[in-house]
């Protein structure tokens, strides 16, 4: 059963719907916010050119830059008297990119995360154990005001505390379970310290998402958890989790609610617009948001949408879960981090080079991250050549300058990323050169709970 008519209804009937919201965006962010007409005037495109949803390929594309060159305000159409909160993304440098949103903004992501709920067969019968982080986070927000408004009991637990969080899931009867898909694969290692078998308990379902997961991986969950474990996705600047999900009947594809946000899949190099069924990048216009729309936004999460029905009865177009990102981003426990923040780290310290790569894996269920780093020919002659040269209680000073150094560049990588990275400092001209672009990542994780170029 779906939460709401618009996601049982014909594909006439949704692109009539569609055109109405898209038309009402544009003339609204060209009505309200000089950037946005300072855009569209110089594609020579006004409000009323917007004649047939084809015509959305007039509009120009977003990127997460140009939110942050308009940081914190630049884009937004609201005013602060009718914005009622904020959230923001996990970049870690520089500026973060900060959504508004007004009481409607709320209402909807309300909406949308109803939907994503009951589709995952969450009813008022449920307790739901939220372990997404509430916060700028938008997981844990989101998937609150959804589980309410189904009228399921909801236990804000937030992330971490393992063992709390195990003993509230015995003793109030948790029936579903939100959360990355790591930190459950990690809660279940603590369970298993514990003496706890994870199947006797209540749990039924789990709605996951907010970082790359496998079929394997489900199937794992499923198994020591013995739910039904269904996926989710969404991303800040759209609204946070929301934006497709998966029915718990079929889960063969997530329905994207596409009467809020209207989903495009292209080439990422030429960006023209690919037929359903081709793998592309997805790019979103969100046709119902007021805090701060945005026009053809341009995810980097790659994917193909498939428009037939669903044997659940949903018509809402679906997207393949998504199978990696276009750009290096790469996503460590829940955490979004781009490699190439390392390099301005690096680039301001003494005895290092820029030339690094960041090496991923996973240690059973938990991402594991090495930065390796070459030194320069100074620092090793000092560090490694002269380090054995004096006496006894100077090569235990230069170990130690040697240790300190490392120890140093550990803790700024730790700070400006926000995860725990092994830092290894490597002889100089040992990293791979390469002639095209640089190759920083090597991801090791199995395929489809990666992100990113590797
Ligand atoms: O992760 C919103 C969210 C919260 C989604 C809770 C689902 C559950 P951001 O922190 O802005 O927002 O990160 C967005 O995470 O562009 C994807 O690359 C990735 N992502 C989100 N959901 C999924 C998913 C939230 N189900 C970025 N599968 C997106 C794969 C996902 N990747």
């Amino acid at each position: 059963m779906a939460w709401s008519r618009e996601e049982t209804i014909g594909r006439d009937e949704m692109r009539r719907i569609q055109l109405g919201k898209l038309q009402k965006t544009v003339a609204y962010v060209y009505g309200k916010n000089a950037v946005y007409r300072k855009m569209l005037d110089e594609r020579k495109v006004k409000p009323e050119d917007i004649r047939s949803l084809d015509d959305i390929r007039k509009l120009p594309f977003t990127v997460k830059q140009d939110i942050r060159d308009q940081y914190p305000f630049g884009l937004f159409t609201a005013s602060m008297e009718d914005i009622v909160e904020f959230h923001a993304t996990s970049g870690t440098t520089g500026k973060p990119v900060v959504v508004p949103y007004t009481r409607n903004d709320v209402e909807l992501w309300t909406e949308v995360m109803a939907r994503a709920c009951t589709g995952a067969g969450i009813t008022n019968k449920d307790i739901v154990q939220n372990i997404y982080g509430y916060g700028l986070f938008t997981g844990g927000l989101g998937t609150h005001y959804g589980a309410i408004r189904v009228g399921a009991t909801v236990l804000p637990m937030s992330g971490g505390n393992s063992q709390r969080q195990i003993m509230l899931m015995q003793d109030l009867g948790s029936t579903v379970v939100t959360a990355t898909p790591s930190f459950l694969m990690h809660l279940h290692e603590v369970g298993l310290q514990m003496g706890v078998d994870f199947k006797k308990l209540k749990l039924k379902t789990g709605l996951f998402g907010a970082e790359p997961w496998s079929e394997s991986m489900r199937q794992a969950i499923q198994e020591k958890f013995g739910l039904k474990a269904c996926d989710m996705y969404g991303l800040t600047e759209m609204i946070g989790p929301g934006v497709s999900f998966e029915c718990h009947e079929v889960r063969d594809g997530l329905h994207v609610n596409e009467d809020f946000f209207y989903p495009e899949v292209i080439h990422p190099e030429t960006c023209e617009p690919l037929p359903f069924g081709e793998e592309g990048e997805l790019a979103l216009t969100t046709i119902g948001n007021e805090g701060m729309p945005l026009l053809r936004y341009r995810t980097r999460d790659i994917t193909r949408l498939n428009p037939a029905p669903c044997a659940c009865g949903r018509t809402l177009v679906r997207m393949d879960r998504i199978s990696g990102r276009t750009d290096d981003m790469l996503i460590i426990r829940g955490v979004n981090f781009f490699p190439s923040q390392i390099e301005s780290i690096i680039l301001k310290r003494q005895g290092v080079s820029p030339h690094y790569m960041v090496v991923v894996d996973r240690q059973g269920s938990m991402d594991e991250v090495e930065v390796r780093i070459e030194v320069t020919e100074d620092f090793m002659a000092k560090a490694g050549g002269d380090v054995l040269k004096g006496s006894g209680q100077e090569i235990l000073k230069n170990v130690a300058t040697a240790r300190q150094k490392i120890e140093n560049l550990r803790r700024d990588i730790k700070d400006m990323i926000g995860i725990t990275a092994k830092v290894t400092l490597v002889p100089p001209g040992t990293i791979p050169r390469s002639e095209g672009k640089a190759r920083r990542v090597e991801d090791k994780r199995p395929k489809g709970i990666r992100t990113g170029r590797s």
